[in-house]
């Protein structure tokens, strides 16, 4: 077209890609040449960058796009052919001697191990104005979950330093998937606390772009409504972390410098490090490529079902299915009642926590192949049910856990369940929303998130034989929650449970009204009665015992609601705050052996 004379011949490059695959529509509008050649500069600008940050770029998104509208409004099930049963994995039980040496294992691996962070998302059904892995994971210290991840990886990574047979002591990579909508605010984040202690150099971002929404069934890219130069795009989902390690380089690096596993979590799982030594330990035993942690889950629960899906013609795979095509399928395959809770007032499919430990070699060879595109999905809400036209406009999506879907049937798929009240309690779902999930299952907020970190730290001490009180029920934004006594640790105190156990001793008892932050390494409980707030923070060097009984008015939960805006947000989406009324609170910040007294 002569209105495109003013491009160079990359741009002309990307006009024909436009051209040849339906795209025309585009330039209609544009003016002669000499009028908005800014904007359709910055046109090409973005449409490089769309075409760039996809596998196979914008031809290939459009054929995909095509062929996935068509089965869309077929009607077509992605499941066709495929029949579902329960799969048979790994159940790891707390405290018993095959987790405790499944910990143990962990730890030796860790070294050999990069964590992979997906923190792209805004978090929509949250709410939350600010990024989610600022968001306390509680209050009572008020520890982002950025800060708990980074210090439970350095934890992990000086635990595993120790068993090293080989004296090696390699840091472990910490990478992070953020979006235009999160990437500057993590980034500030980590540079205005010093990356919470961890290395500079061990941390990278790599930031997802999003993809071009496709106005309707013949993949039409859709124009910005406010810029008739811009093509409008959406977030792509979080299968993109595979195609942006694949092309960061990151995997030849890791594999050269002898590492084993890659381990993929989501932005605010509080829970989630009670899980990974026991898991990666699973993964190195049963020498899993991809080994999805797992727990029992609630009928309809939002979180996908790990499936063992058989097809006619033989091939079977294990994989999560996502939470709103799990019932269908099942509805279609001779389940006549569907997604439903089975005598254990669980369904018999465990639920995907999407944290993924996948075997470093075999990840990097099937990137090789597929250049880490996973495979998509297209959600359209059509106008009416001829499925002609769209609501608003769709994309393509794709999720991180469809990793095992392009996978050879020789690859080992395996999972690990493990308890709820250890491993998973995600803070997704923002107080009003939280207030009317069905009774019995989880709330995901951030009240119950929080709650969730103190009942896992009590059953921890009550396993390791601290007399632990009994929670009471309160109600905050609405939402029956258990609340337990009020106990937090550093990572570096106990990330697993056999150092957990070496740091108690004699008998202790912890009241349900009481507060307990431990924030020292070397601080050893023994014959303590507390019942009130005790804070007790300590230098490395510094080695504490914590004993002899401790009474006083400690600190009281106030309710706050979630409309009172003069509360900050943080503290107000959780329905509650603390009146610190008194506390023991004991600083050592010398070398030496201390008590409480001292
Ligand atoms: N995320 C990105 O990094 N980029 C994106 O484009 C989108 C998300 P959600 P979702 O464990 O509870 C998942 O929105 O996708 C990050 C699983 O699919 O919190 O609804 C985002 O920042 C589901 O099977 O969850 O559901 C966040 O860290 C089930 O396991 C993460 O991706 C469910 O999580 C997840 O995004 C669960």
């Amino acid at each position: 077209q002569s209105n495109l004379g003013i491009l160079s011949p990359d741009q002309i490059e990307l006009a024909k890609i436009l051209l040849e695959n339906g795209q025309s529509h585009l330039f209609l509008h544009w003016p002669e040449q000499g009028v908005c050649d800014n904007d359709k500069l910055g046109f090409f600008d973005q449409i490089a960058r769309l075409n760039s940050s996809y596998p196979g770029g914008l031809a290939s998104y459009i054929k995909t796009a095509k062929e996935l509208l068509a089965d869309s409004k077929l009607g077509k099930n992605p499941y066709d052919g495929f029949s579902p049963s329960v799969p048979s994995g790994e159940n790891l039980t707390f405290g018993n001697d095959n987790f405790i040496d499944m910990e143990k294992r962990g730890v030796v691996e860790a070294r050999n191990a990069a964590f992979v962070l997906v923190a792209g998302g805004l978090g929509e059904r949250l709410g939350y104005n600010g990024i989610k892995v600022a968001l306390p994971r509680e209050t009572t210290t008020g520890t982002c979950f950025l800060q708990h991840y980074i210090e439970s990886i350095l934890a992990l990574q000086e635990a595993s330093h120790k068993v090293a047979s080989d004296g090696s002591q390699r840091d472990i990579p910490f990478i992070i998937m953020t979006s235009d909508d999160t990437h500057s605010r993590t980034l500030e984040l980590l540079e205005s606390k010093s990356y919470f202690g961890m290395k500079p150099t061990q941390v990278h971002l790599l930031k997802q772009e999003k993809v071009a929404c496709l106005d309707d069934n013949d993949a039409r890219l859709a124009l910005d409504p406010h810029n008739k130069y811009m093509i409008q795009t959406k977030p792509h989902g979080h299968g993109d972390v595979h195609s942006l390690l694949y092309s960061s380089g990151l995997l030849d690096q890791w594999l050269d410098a002898g590492l084993k596993w890659v381990l993929f979590f989501q932005d605010t799982n509080g829970l989630l490090f009670n899980a990974i030594p026991a898991s990666l330990g699973v993964s190195a035993t049963k020498q899993y490529h991809v080994n999805s942690l797992a727990v029992p889950r609630k009928a309809k629960e939002a979180i996908g079902g790990i499936t063992k899906l058989t097809h006619a013609d033989g091939r079977s795979m294990v994989i999560n299915v996502e939470y709103n095509q799990l019932d269908p399928l099942l509805r279609a395959s001779g389940f006549p009642d569907g997604d439903v809770n089975s005598e254990t007032g669980y369904s018999p499919f465990p639920g995907n926590i999407n944290q993924l430990i996948l075997e470093l070699g075999s990840y990097k060879e099937e990137l090789q192949k597929t250049g880490g595109a996973i495979k998509e999905f297209v959600n359209p809400k059509y106008k009416d049910s001829t499925k002609t036209a769209f609501k608003s406009s769709t994309r393509l999506e794709c999720m991180m856990q469809d990793y095992p879907k392009t996978l050879p049937p020789t690859a080992r798929v395996g999972f690990t369940v493990m308890d709820i009240w250890l491993a998973y309690a995600p803070v997704k779902n923002n107080p009003e929303d939280a207030a009317k999930v069905p009774k019995g299952n989880p709330y995901h907020s951030a009240t119950s998130g929080e709650m969730a970190v103190y009942r896992a730290n009590s059953r921890i001490l009550q396993k390791a034989g601290v007399k632990v009180e009994e929670p009471v029920k309160e109600v905050f934004n609405g939402q029956e929650v258990e609340v337990w006594p009020r106990i937090t640790w550093k990572p570096k105190w106990g990330m697993i449970f056999s150092d957990i156990k070496t740091k108690i001793s004699g008998n202790s008892e912890i009241s349900q009204r009481s507060t307990m932050a431990i924030t020292g390494r070397n601080v050893f409980i023994e014959d303590l009665s507390l019942d009130g707030a005790l804070i007790v923070d300590s230098i490395d060097d510094a080695e504490v015992k914590v004993g002899g009984s401790i009474k006083n008015s400690g600190w009281t939960m106030e309710n706050v609601d979630y409309k009172d805006t003069s509360v900050p947000e943080e503290i107000r989406i959780r329905g509650f705050r603390f009146n610190k009324v008194e506390q023991l609170e004991k600083k050592f910040t010398q070398p030496g052996k201390f008590s409480l007294e001292d």
